[in-house]
């Protein structure tokens, strides 16, 4: 019976959500229609409006259901609107959040084995980037395999638009060489795309420690989806933040220039704007945790009052009590054992791992097993 009920309320809920969106994005359904996929601007960059419909829908359901939910929770995937890029570029640039210096650093100081095990008889491959953001990082990698005068195609792949138009304007001027591809999109959605037909060698890349964001459970499953797409030869390299003395930890986080909590904060404003809500941003503060045991770093917004907050096109209300969490975003922290696990567990097999000169990051090089 409450199963029948709450059946009954969760299909109240969707009808709610697709009637207020239906009602607000019919031209869009309509010009898709005529059109699936269009090309613009650049012609490098590809961008489907079916996905970024069902962006919007999804982002909905998730809101309601992560609302609705106790403990509250909100997706980190969704921090990464056009606003949310920008505000993680900030992120990148202090000195606070070390992530980016040590990737950046293995980049410079070992590319050339890179390459070599990327390659080992220097036949032609393509470099498929999951989540490229500015692409700074990968831009020192590009530029040395050009040096090198390695055949490459290169092909990012970010939610943001913007992200993924100005990374592609920024190197098509400075590596004139390289063969660019750029795609908007959800790469969880994209990664059947990937599996083209193309009997070329695939490097996939997902740096900076992105793979932080799942839990184990969801690491698997990404991580499958990946090795579905894969073929003998093909490998995967990934960035993988390290365990270490937890203060240096907190303060990439919790930083005093409060660029995290912009970060964080912009989920709601995301919502107030998309989903008509009235979220008072002063009304939550941003709070970091860190587990030395498990290596789990959680962001969470806390509401510093009792209140209310009204979605619109959800039709719904939710209440807040004072102290109560928004757990916002996990930020995995790794040591050898568990990366090894994860590799194995997941069907892969390690390569060859790269350090940072701290011990700080690693980047894992990884092949089918
Ligand atoms: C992009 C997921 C690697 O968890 O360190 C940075 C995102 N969040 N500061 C991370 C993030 C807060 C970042 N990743």
């Amino acid at each position: 019976m409450k199963q029948v009920c709450r059946k009954r309320r969760r299909f109240r809920d969707w009808c709610a959500i697709w009637g207020s969106f239906a009602s607000r994005h019919l031209w869009s359904f309509a010009l898709c229609a005529s059109l699936m996929a269009i090309k613009f601007g650049n012609e490098h960059i590809t961008i489907k409006i079916m996905e970024q419909i069902t962006i919007q829908t999804d982002f909905a359901k998730d809101v309601l259901e992560g609302l609705s939910a106790n403990p509250k929770h909100l997706s980190s995937k969704y921090f990464y609107d056009d606003t949310g890029s920008k505000i993680f570029q900030d992120i990148m640039r202090m000195p606070e959040y070390y992530l980016t210096d040590c990737e950046l650093e293995i980049f410079e100081t070992q590319s050339d084995e890179i390459l070599n095990a990327f390659t080992e008889d220097g036949s032609e491959f393509e470099i498929i980037e999951l989540g490229a953001g500015d692409g700074v990082k990968t831009k020192v990698l590009l530029s040395h395999f050009l040096n090198k005068n390695c055949i490459c195609e290169y092909v990012p792949i970010d939610i943001s638009e913007d992200a993924v138009s100005n990374l592609v304007i920024d190197m098509e001027l400075q590596l004139p060489g390289l063969n660019i591809k750029g795609k908007v999109g959800d790469y969880f959605k994209l990664i059947d795309e990937i599996n083209t037909a193309e009997k070329r060698k695939k490097v996939l890349l997902f740096l900076g420690s992105n793979i932080g964001n799942f839990n184990e459970l969801e690491s698997l499953d990404f991580l499958s989806k990946l090795k579905d797409v894969m073929h003998p030869g093909d490998l995967l390299f990934i960035g993988f933040d390290l365990k270490k003395d937890p203060e240096i930890i907190l303060n990439a986080y919790n930083d005093p220039h409060g660029h995290t909590a912009a970060f964080n904060l912009n989920l709601l404003d995301r919502i107030n704007n998309k989903l008509n809500a009235d979220f008072v941003l002063q009304n939550f503060r941003h709070r970091e945790i860190y587990d030395p045991e498990t290596g789990t770093a959680k962001s969470e917004l806390i509401s510093i009052t009792k209140q209310k907050v009204e979605i619109q096109d959800l039709g719904k209300a939710f209440w807040f009590e004072e102290g109560e969490a928004i757990f916002m975003e996990m930020s995995q922290k790794y040591d050898l054992n568990m990366i090894t696990g994860l590799a194995k567990k997941s069907g892969f097999q390690v390569v060859r791992n790269f350090y940072d000169k701290r011990l700080y990051f690693m980047n894992s090089l990884w092949k089918l097993k």
